[in-house]
């Protein structure tokens, strides 16, 4: 029987993204043919109780409520940090000091000038690094990837996205705490822009390269909300909805809308890319399908097909069920520990790093700022692998 290799995993925090992770490393060797093998090694959060019962119910060996001692333990291999934005930075600095792999949530920090550190501490220390914009993973979006690369659009006109949801319409809910940090400018360091739109742009920025200049109209619909840690009411700092227009350095023209004040819908991720000859369309509330029209088509044939995304032919699928049947979002996050393994024994570095998602950063900032300034901005955004 092959050697694996055993990689002791240290998870700080326990949220919505503490749960996917964990699943993923848990799947990722059942699943797909890795000779790494991840283990659950120490959960990190600071309620001591929580943090017990998330690490029984998933496997944890052991819980710690101070992230330093386990960034500094020599029994771990990979630190994951799926705490606020604001805690990405120091963390991730101190881990890849430690020696330790990194890999942490999107967007990668509250800023440029915090990404630019931590892309420096991960290069000084050379350790393996990688941020969670786990859309790129779903086959669907993969296989896009593909077609595109393969030239089958042909010269490129137009990429258009949106990511819309509805949780904070209501002026009752506050910022701030365990499930409205995002609402908190001093934890989420932005609103939709960072939270959601950061997943358009990585997608975006992947399929059809860097993003140029940028053209922001950002809004705050509810100005004021009771802080949970202050009890007090406080002004709003975030962007509760953002469009912007783009140009991307290959000449072509980008839209991007995302909103969390989009009555009934919940997660509509929707992303489109036009060519000359061929355009695909993608849809997270379809996500094993994908759109794709080819102009080469015989007329009386030609119009929008919805691919399947299930045969063992297409990415990461031959690795799951049969032809026909599909896998969720979840598997997102499989896939990107599978490439992660893969790429430790390769030797060849998979995206997104903290330097690919250092690109998306540069993009939201010059977004924020271009909504603030009402001017268009210069992203200075290089190209991602
Ligand atoms: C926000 O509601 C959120 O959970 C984001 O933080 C995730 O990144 C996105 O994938 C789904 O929506």
């Amino acid at each position: 029987m092959k050697q694996k290799k055993k990689l002791n995993v240290a998870m700080i925090g326990y949220g919505f993204m503490g749960k996917t992770h964990s699943d993923a490393f848990t799947l990722a060797p059942k699943m797909f043919d890795t000779d790494y093998i991840p283990v659950l090694h120490t959960l990190s959060a600071r309620n001591r109780e929580k943090a017990e019962a998330f690490a029984e119910r998933w496997g944890y060996h052991a819980v710690e409520t101070d992230w330093r001692k386990v960034v500094a333990s020599p029994e771990i291999d990979v630190v994951d940090i799926c705490v606020p934005n604001n805690m990405h930075a120091e963390i991730a600095i101190a881990a890849a000091e430690a020696g330790k792999m990194v890999l942490t949530e999107k967007p990668l920090a509250m800023n440029v000038a915090e990404g630019e550190r931590m892309v420096a501490a991960v290069k000084k220390a050379g350790v393996p690094n990688m941020t969670w914009y786990n859309y790129r993973r779903i086959p669907a979006v993969t296989l896009a990837k593909q077609i595109i690369d393969s030239g089958k659009l042909g010269k490129i006109f137009h990429l258009r996205a949106q990511f819309l949801q509805d949780w904070t319409i209501s002026s009752d809910l506050p910022q701030g705490g365990p499930g409205t940090w995002r609402l908190d400018v001093g934890a989420a360091g932005s609103g939709v822009t960072g939270d959601l739109l950061a997943h358009c742009i990585d997608t975006a920025m992947w399929w059809n390269g860097p993003i140029t200049k940028v053209c922001a109209r950002t809004e705050t619909f509810i100005k004021e909300r009771t802080h949970v840690e202050s009890g007090k009411t406080q002004p709003v700092g975030i962007d509760d909805a953002c469009v912007f227009l783009c140009d991307f350095e290959n000449g072509s023209l980008g839209n991007f809308e995302s909103t969390r004040y989009a009555r009934g819908h919940k997660a509509k991720y929707f992303i489109e890319i036009n060519g000359e000859h061929a355009s695909i369309a993608w849809d997270l509330h379809d996500l094993h399908r994908l759109a794709y029209f080819d102009h080469a088509d015989e007329s009386i044939v030609r119009g929008w097909r919805s691919i399947h995304v299930t045969d063992g032919d297409q990415p990461y699928m031959g690795n799951w069920w049969v032809p026909g049947l599909s896998v969720g979002y979840e598997t997102s996050f499989t896939h990107q520990v599978v490439d992660f393994l893969q790429s430790l024994t390769s030797g060849k570095v998979v995206g997104p790093t903290f330097e690919d998602a250092l690109q998306t950063q540069r993009v939201c900032e010059a977004v924020l700022a271009s909504g603030r300034d009402r001017a268009w901005k210069d992203t200075n955004a290089k190209a991602m692998i």
